[in-house]
């Protein structure tokens, strides 16, 4: 079968959109970190719709750790196609990623970084890319941060940030806004503290250079994309009648609210349905404690009564019920939304969404890098609702059941996903000694009303049934 890329592109198929824009006049305006599904589903969508408007949006992708995707999207100049699973499937060819560069080709790399065309540096390296210390604060002491301290090609998504800016000072460039777009409370706080503890730590004027000419906004990113499957990969040959080596699948729903705090011009993204505003921090703690919290208790509670798929578990009326509660009860209170946001709406919503049959995503994904995840999570949520006198028996319930995959893994002598997982293995047998990692619990480790309450979780749950 003839492969999707720019020569092909007239021959896709009637009823898929394709981009509906010069692609040899887009210029690479934004970098980006981590090209993975996420990013192509959601950033690189808005940007495709963009570009329609504005050629200065293209993007240039960066892969830190592998050269999967350069190798799938290159020989497709970028190109790759988008499933929205709605009750209707449709299909849309993404032409926003010129190419994708690997840190192998680091002269490539830095180039791009420090390209006059450059506008921002964007990322998607999930929470343990951070490198942060349980406190939010660059954790020097992380391997590769230690590394990148000392000089030489970076290997963390920070040591090359903070390469890329001081290549930028030294071509005498403007600054550039830096874009997180994972799913971390005060994502561009803690990243562009980060930035700047790490330029410190090297160079002082670099760090007050980045200080002046260098924006980090916070952002909340939202829309479920399960990982590709051969299953999508012959869905899309036949919609579009062309090969793609790494189409992409997403619901239909996205959202994107970026702070308003740009170096320089703002790309105008409104016009591909994203929210500027003042206050993040409001969307941004709705989204990742009503939707990421509960996505997190569905994959735990989830995988210990067997079920493989989270519109499965939403189809077990104990568990979608105990997740609404813990929503609505629980978690809802402890937020302070953005003026507009209807709370009972927005929970109803992601209900919805959860149990979209159209949707095949695996708990065992969400189950990845429980250490990194919950803290944003749950344990924030729960950290307040001690502080303020609520109930917390039902947030120690995904916590709980967190312990009992981790016990779970360590009896079989499976590995786990997870930054973490040599200490957390190690401590399988001992759920104490896992919820004494202050790097995860914080000061909750040695409340004893915290402890006490997931004492008792754990207790109930060694029936997978009796949370
Ligand atoms: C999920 C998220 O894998 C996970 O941990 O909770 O990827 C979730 O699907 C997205 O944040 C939705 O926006």
């Amino acid at each position: 079968m003839t492969r999707l890329s720019n020569a092909t592109l007239a021959q896709v198929r009637a009823g898929v959109a394709t981009p509906g824009y010069d692609r040899s006049a887009v210029k690479s305006g934004v970098v980006h970190l981590g090209p993975g599904a996420f990013h192509r589903a959601h950033q690189a969508a808005a940007f495709d719709t963009l570009l329609a408007d504005d050629p200065r949006w293209g993007i240039t992708g960066i892969s830190l750790n592998s050269t999967s995707v350069a190798d799938a999207l290159n020989p497709q100049d970028g190109l790759y196609t988008l499933a929205l699973l709605d009750e209707q499937i449709s299909y849309r060819v993404i032409g926003s990623i010129g190419r994708v560069l690997t840190t192998q080709d680091s002269d490539a790399v830095l180039a791009a970084l420090a390209g006059e065309d450059t506008r921002i540096i964007s990322l998607t390296v999930t929470e343990k890319g951070y490198c942060l210390a349980g406190d939010g604060t660059l954790d020097t002491g992380h391997a590769g941060i230690a590394k990148d301290l000392e000089g030489g090609t970076p290997t963390t998504a920070i040591g090359w940030i903070a390469a890329g800016l001081a290549e930028r000072r030294r071509k005498g460039l403007p600054g550039v806004t830096v874009l997180s777009c994972d799913n971390l409370a005060s994502n561009g706080r803690k990243l562009g503290a980060a930035v700047r503890a790490f330029a410190a730590a090297r160079d002082g004027d670099l760090a007050r250079w980045i200080e002046d000419e260098v924006r980090f906004p916070n952002a909340m990113v939202d829309s479920i994309t399960p990982a590709t499957d051969d299953a999508l990969r012959a869905r899309v040959a036949e919609a579009i009648g062309l090969e793609d080596a790494w189409p992409i699948q997403r619901e239909g729903f996205t959202q994107w609210v970026i702070e308003d705090d740009f170096a320089g011009e703002r790309p105008e993204l409104d016009r591909a349905g994203v929210t500027f505003t003042n206050d993040v921090h409001g969307y941004e703690a709705a989204k990742l404690r009503l939707l990421n919290g509960p996505h997190s208790t569905l994959a735990y509670v989830g995988l210990g009564l067997g079920h493989g798929s989270v519109a499965d578990a939403m189809r077990d009326p104990k568990l979608a019920a105990f997740a609404e509660s813990l929503m609505r009860q629980d978690i809802a209170s402890s937020l302070n939304p953005p003026a507009g946001l209807d709370v009972d709406a927005y929970i109803s919503a992601i209900l919805k969404r959860f149990a979209n049959p159209a949707i095949e995503h695996r708990l065992s994904q969400i189950a990845w890098d429980g250490s990194q995840k919950l803290p944003y999570r749950i344990i924030d949520t729960t950290r307040e609702a001690l502080a303020a006198g609520r109930p917390i028996e039902r947030l120690t319930v995904p916590i709980a059941a967190w312990l009992r995959f981790v016990e779970r893994a360590a009896a079989a002598g499976e590995r786990i996903t997870d930054p973490m997982s040599d200490r957390l293995l190690a401590a399988g047998g001992d759920w104490r000694a896992i919820l004494g990692m202050r790097e995860v619990f914080g000061d909750l480790s040695g409340d004893p009303r915290f402890v006490t309450a997931v004492e008792s979780a754990h207790q109930r749950l060694s029936d997978p049934n009796g949370y």
